[in-house]
């Protein structure tokens, strides 16, 4: 068992069952003209995650450890998506409706895949989800449980919403979850801050916070 400097201790890192989760690094979130910008914010902080999770995502692969992606969307008929959730807050832009990557956050639509550079490679499984939590709705934890896995390695947009709502259910569910600090971003920087500060208060209540070099190291 390997140990990662970390906050609020180190991480013990096993030799197997050990996942990497790429949390929703689509275009419609990253990249402007896509849902995130639709709501009213900036995504340039967004892709300055993109670089150092390319760098874990090569360490995992070479090390032959297990990654998983999830994207967050819906159905082309929209026959998944809540009410609540196409009319919070009045957006510019409607989930389903026409923008400059396709429809908002619609499978299958330029702006719902996964920015190039963190692409699914070939038996990489890829969870489809409607909600911000990836367990939601979605074959996840059966997924896990199949392939042994015990320890989560968490990266992604956005820190506060998706990531988090994530690794809060994967900790209550019972896996040992880090969220990489360098590979997680949120439009909001005090919300970034804070939620990282909230995973790992209370002797990790949530679990750990590393940097990706600190991990890399050890893979
Ligand atoms: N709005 C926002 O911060 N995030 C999302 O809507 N989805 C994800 O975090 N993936």
């Amino acid at each position: 068992m390997k140990q990662i400097p970390a906050q609020p201790y180190p991480y013990p890192l096993p030799d197997r069952g050990v996942a990497l989760i790429c949390i929703d690094f689509q275009r419609d979130f990253v990249e402007p003209g896509g849902f995130g910008e639709s709501l009213g914010n900036d995504v340039t902080p967004l892709g300055q995650t993109i670089e150092p999770t390319r760098r874990v995502l090569d360490a995992f692969r070479r090390a032959g450890r297990p990654v998983i992606h999830t994207r967050e969307g819906h159905r082309a008929d929209l026959a998944d998506l809540y009410d609540s959730k196409r009319d919070r807050g009045n957006p510019s832009l409607k989930i389903g409706e026409p923008g400059p990557m396709g429809r908002l956050l619609v499978r299958g639509e330029p702006g719902h895949q996964i920015v190039e550079a963190l692409a699914p490679a070939p038996g990489e499984p890829v969870i489809d989800k409607s909600g911000k939590d990836a367990f939601y709705g979605t074959d996840l934890d059966v997924i896990l449980h199949a392939r042994g896995i015990t320890h989560l390695v968490f990266t992604g947009v956005t820190t506060e919403v998706c990531v988090q709502s994530t690794m809060r259910e994967a900790n209550d569910r019972g896996y040992e979850c880090l969220l990489l600090a360098d590979c997680t971003a949120s439009y909001f920087p005090d919300f970034y801050r804070v939620t990282l500060e909230e995973i790992t208060a209370q002797g990790g209540i949530v679990g750990w916070v590393a940097t990706s070099g600190d991990l890399i190291a050890q893979l």
